[in-house]
């Protein structure tokens, strides 16, 4: 299978953990989506990435099916529980990942030159109570959900570390000490050092 996506973008980290921990074999293609001759589009209609593109040459996308699809394709190591309750937590983990990403990238894009001070603040507020609910989530454990390595982890530590590269300005550590080790632990997993962008 191939993997189209580019280095910085998070959800792209997010998938390249997800392979790593799984143990796939699988060619990473840097592809921008927004080139002219861009490959994205013809595997996603959407023309974002990440795009998974199967042995059969089928497009799967966006980041959260590519890790649903993975994890139900080899067993072990399971990284989201198929218990539903257990489930549903690891997953409210990830989407609060992917929002505080999603914010992340909003402001430090800033899009839109013309937003107001208003629109910033509602971005930082995403940050903040997603950081502040992590930090609570998290508690005492070594791991985000229950005592196991899970996709949990992973979309906390992709999120934060995206946060650190891209808005370092937000000083979250000071705040959020749980978190904080957190990181620490996880960056020193193969998977986090094999993906981490170049500077
Ligand atoms: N929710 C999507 C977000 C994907 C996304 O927004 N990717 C960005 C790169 S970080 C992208 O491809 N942007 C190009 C565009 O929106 O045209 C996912 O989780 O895969």
């Amino acid at each position: 299978m191939k993997l189209l996506g580019v280095d910085r973008s998070p959800y792209v980290r997010k998938v390249r953990i997800v392979l790593e921990e799984k143990g796939f074999a699988y060619e990473y293609v840097q592809a921008r989506p927004s080139v002219p001759d861009s490959p994205v589009p013809q595997y996603n209609p959407l023309a974002k990435i990440p795009v998974l593109v199967t042995d059969s040459g089928q497009g799967v996308y966006d980041s959260k099916v590519i890790v649903e699809y993975l994890d139900a394709l080899e067993a072990e190591p399971r990284l989201i529980p198929q218990e539903i309750e257990a489930r549903m937590e690891v997953r409210r983990w990830e989407a609060l990942g992917d929002g505080i990403a999603d914010a992340t990238v909003l402001i430090s894009h800033d899009y839109d030159r013309r937003q107001t001070d208003e629109w910033h603040q509602r971005q930082r507020l995403k940050i903040d109570r997603g950081l502040a609910a992590m930090e609570k989530s998290l508690g005492d454990r070594a791991h985000c959900h229950r005592e196991r390595f899970s996709l949990a982890d992973i979309s906390a530590g992709y999120a934060l570390a995206y946060l650190d590269t891209s808005l370092p300005q937000v000083e979250w550590r000071g705040a959020h000490p749980r978190l904080a080790a957190l990181t620490v632990r996880l960056a020193q997993r193969d998977s986090f050092r094999r993906t981490m962008p170049a500077a």
